[in-house]
């Protein structure tokens, strides 16, 4: 790329433009976006970073004993090798666990014993959109693969409004209604921006602030009910409530229950839309339990006056009202109560069928979600068939890996744990998403043999034995994007490879040679060919459309190119047309106030308040006093790109900062800067305070995403010294019906850290690599038997 060369790529956070100056690479936000995100900065350091994975490694306890459980994973060194060996020994033993061509006849499948769930974003980009590339990997390969389904970011929401609502996809939320025609906006979890910033696939516009700024100029008027006050934009007309976290359920049946009593329900709308009113009545009103869900009652649990109570339910009453509720809400125990609760609540009002009143669900969560739906099919990279029925809800992992055989229950039916021998993982990385990292690192000691391709030396590439080095996006051509997003990008290559990475696609294909799979997998095809061949059916849509449909060349060489999108009404609005004609897909076609698949999981067949084991209120309190909200970062997506400029100067000494309220920090003798220690029962970790009124006391803040590096530190027991949270998360799952992640509360006990202070852990120094060992026996696969 010359100087004056401007290309345009994507990421999740963002669609921009670069080129190379002074050595460095300068970008730019795309023009058309009104609110680019600072993430953006984290880029132009990726590409040169030390912590880039140069060659192949291999786990030094995996080359010299082969493969089996071992409980080295994560301790051991790692040995440079050669692409080739690295190749060959991977395709050693994928055969020895049964890949090769037989798995693709019918018969008994290899890939019941391989987990290819593989959870993770991943990068931006059609093709070689790395989750795709290994499900369409494992199949060609093993015949299929145990997989995961629904998402860290929404298992309990998505859940439950799959049985009660239909699936949320197909209702999702308008911003140009509540630009328009929302007159309050009642946002449970706040609409956070920095969660607005990124979509899976990427965003080109992010629209939430200028909509919440062109709503609040026609009198729109917002409640954030969050216990961070940055939960919502700084607008005026905001009136926030920080209720103690986990408790918006409580506050909510507070609101129903005056509705009630003051005559508001709208009994009319209930009974042609819902089903099973009566059933949550009987328990609102104390009548099933004898407890009266007043605000009074409620107020004790949420620790709100039950005057606000009163006065939110009668604004909610007396204008056109939406409300919303972010994912982070359900990331918790019971996490499908807020959500079932806030859009009963929706219901109770009667106001749904008007235009920007009525229920949405992660509204600002999810960058994309809000805009409307694509006119056109985008490019699509087939994944082949998984012959493997086995799924796990994506957040029991460790579970997986640790119980072979046991039973679990999931929507309702019991299922059983399948015994994984080989995990192969790409763009993801569980040592930063999961919960109880202690106990992943146990799972992670179970299998005979763990894959990962990687770009960066990750906590997670530490409990691997074979490493990949992956490009990054900017060092590959794609196109990108996203269902939602108006503009897809050709992804031009900003720069070439670093050291010797290779695409995933090469190394899927190298490793499918190796197999005698190569044709199924690649069908003939390289990657310009496949991006050709998955450009077509946009491009024919285009031209059916009339509109400007440039060649696939052209697109790859010019500017983001606008899609149309589709302007038929949403299916919310044609249920509320004519109910009986557009059922919604729940089994009783309306929504469900009463769920019979719910109450035959163990949880109340209608929503309730359930009192979480770790919440401000309850008796784990006694010996951790501190709500730990574990939430998403502001300065980079996720844990990727941690050691980016914007991730960066939000980090003290290289470790995570985490805020305190100042009554608390006065109390304990912390100040700003201060390094403290969050801990419980799980285990520890190391933050910079940072002091703040931007949160309740008795609340901690300290988002997820700092690479994870656990110490056995004296007197503090297993410690990471980066600040990542999730040594200290629940890995219970949010209940027995989603399995959801439950992550984001925790309780914890907060000291100021006066031993010697360990270091951060730089990102380049995650992983011990070392040279090889002078004539080192040719590695075997022959396995070393259960450790
Ligand atoms: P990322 O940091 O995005 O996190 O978990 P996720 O695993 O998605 O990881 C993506 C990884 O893929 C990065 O390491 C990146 O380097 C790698 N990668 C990117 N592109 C490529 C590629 O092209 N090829 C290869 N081989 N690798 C690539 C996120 C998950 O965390 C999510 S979505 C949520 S919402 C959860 N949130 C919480 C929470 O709120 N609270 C807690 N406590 N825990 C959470 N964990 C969850």
């Amino acid at each position: 790329m010359t100087t004056d060369d401007i290309r345009y790529h994507s990421s999740h956070w963002g669609t921009f433009s670069a080129r190379h100056r002074n050595g460095t690479l300068e970008i730019t936000p795309f023009a058309k976006d009104p609110d680019p995100s600072p993430v953006l900065d984290n880029i132009p350091a990726a590409l040169n970073h030390p912590a880039r994975l140069s060659k192949p490694l291999i786990r030094r306890g995996w080359l010299e004993n082969g493969p089996g459980p071992d409980r080295r994973r994560g301790e051991d060194d790692f040995v440079e090798v050669e692409w080739d060996e690295a190749l060959d020994l991977a395709a050693k033993e994928l055969r020895r666990l049964g890949a090769g061509p037989d798995q693709r006849r019918d018969g008994p499948v290899a890939g019941a014993h391989v987990f290819g769930g593989s959870y993770g974003w991943a990068s931006a980009g059609r093709f070689h959109h790395v989750q795709s590339q290994i499900h369409r990997f494992l199949n060609a390969v093993f015949g299929g693969y145990v997989g995961s389904v629904d998402s860290y970011s929404s298992a309990a929401g998505a859940v439950i409004l799959e049985l009660v609502w239909g699936n949320p996809l197909n209702h999702p939320p308008s911003w140009r209604e509540i630009a328009e025609d929302t007159e309050l906006l009642i946002a449970f979890g706040g609409l956070a921006l920095r969660n607005h910033s990124s979509s899976p696939g990427g965003t080109s516009q992010h629209v939430a602030r200028s909509t919440l700024e062109a709503a609040a100029a026609r009198g729109c008027q917002f409640v954030s009910v969050s216990p961070l006050r940055d939960d919502f934009a700084d607008l005026p007309e905001v009136t926030r409530l920080a209720p103690r976290p986990a408790t918006d359920v409580a506050l909510m049946l507070g609101m129903a229950w005056h509705l009630h009593a003051s005559g508001r329900v709208d009994h009319d709308y209930l009974a042609r839309y819902t089903r099973g009113y009566e059933h949550f009545e009987a328990y609102l009103t104390g009548k099933a339990d004898g407890i009266a869900k007043t605000p009074e009652w409620a107020a004790e649990i949420c620790d709100l006056p039950a005057g606000q109570i009163v006065d939110l339910a009668e604004r909610a009453a007396s204008k056109r009202t939406h409300i919303t509720v972010a994912y982070s809400l359900q990331r918790s125990r019971y996490g499908e109560e807020p959500i079932w609760m806030a859009l009963t609540l929706a219901a109770m009002l009667g106001q749904y069928p008007s235009r920007g009143a009525g229920f949405s669900y992660g509204l600002a969560s999810i960058g994309n979600l809000g805009k409307p739906p694509l006119d056109v099919p985008l490019p699509v990279l087939p994944q082949g068939r998984n012959r493997v029925d086995d799924v796990i809800p994506v957040a029991r992992i460790a579970e997986l890996l640790l119980n072979p055989g046991e039973p679990y229950t999931y929507k309702g039916e019991t299922r059983h744990y399948a015994d994984i021998r080989l995990v192969y993982w790409a763009g993801g990385n569980p040592f930063h998403h999961h919960q109880d990292l202690e106990k992943l690192r146990e799972g992670f000691t179970r299998p005979d043999t763990v894959i990962i391709h990687e770009s960066v030396s990750t906590a997670s590439t530490r409990y691997a034995d074979i490493i990949f080095p992956a490009t990054l996006s900017a060092e590959r051509e794609d196109i990108g994007a996203s269902s939602r997003d108006p503009f897809m990008v050709p992804m031009q290559q900003l720069a070439p490879p670093r050291h010797e990475a290779r695409d995933d696609y090469a190394i899927f294909t190298e490793l499918a040679a190796r197999l005698d799979c190569k044709e199924p997998f690649t069908e003939g095809r390289t990657s310009r060919e496949w991006l050709r061949h998955m450009y077509k059916p946009t491009r024919r849509a285009l031209g059916q459309r009339g509109l400007p449909a440039p060649d696939f060349d052209e697109f790859m060489l010019g500017e983001p190119l606008e899609l149309p999108v589709a302007s038929a009404p949403g299916h919310m609005t044609r249920f509320h047309e004519d109910p009986d004609a557009n059922p919604l897909d729940t089994p009783s076609g309306k929504l469900e106030i009463w769920s019979d698949i719910v109450a035959s999981s163990g949880l109340p067949g209608h929503p309730a308040w359930i009192e979480p084991e770790e919440w401000l209120g309850g008796e784990l309190t006694r010996i951790h006093r501190f709500q730990l909200v574990a939430n998403q970062p502001r300065g980079r997506l996720h844990s990727q790109l941690d050691f980016g400029a914007t991730s960066m100067s939000l980090k003290q000494d290289g470790r995570e900062c985490a805020r305190l309220n100042p009554q608390d920090a006065a109390r304990m003798g912390i100040q700003d800067g201060d390094v403290i220690r969050l801990w419980n029962q799980r285990g520890a970790t190391l933050a910079a305070a940072r002091i703040s009124d931007d949160l309740p006391p008795c609340v901690v803040q300290l988002s997820t995403g700092a690479w994870y590096a656990p110490r056995d530190l004296q007197g503090s027991g297993m410690t990471c010294v980066n600040g990542n949270p999730n040594i200290l998360t629940s890995d219970i799952g949010a209940s027995g019906l989603s399995q959801g992640c439950a992550g984001q509360l925790t309780l914890v006990s907060i000291a100021r850290w006066d031993a010697p202070l360990p270091d951060a852990v730089p990102h380049e120094a995650m992983l011990q690599i070392s040279r090889r060992r002078p004539r080192e026996a040719a590695p075997g696969v022959t396995p070393s038997g259960d450790a």
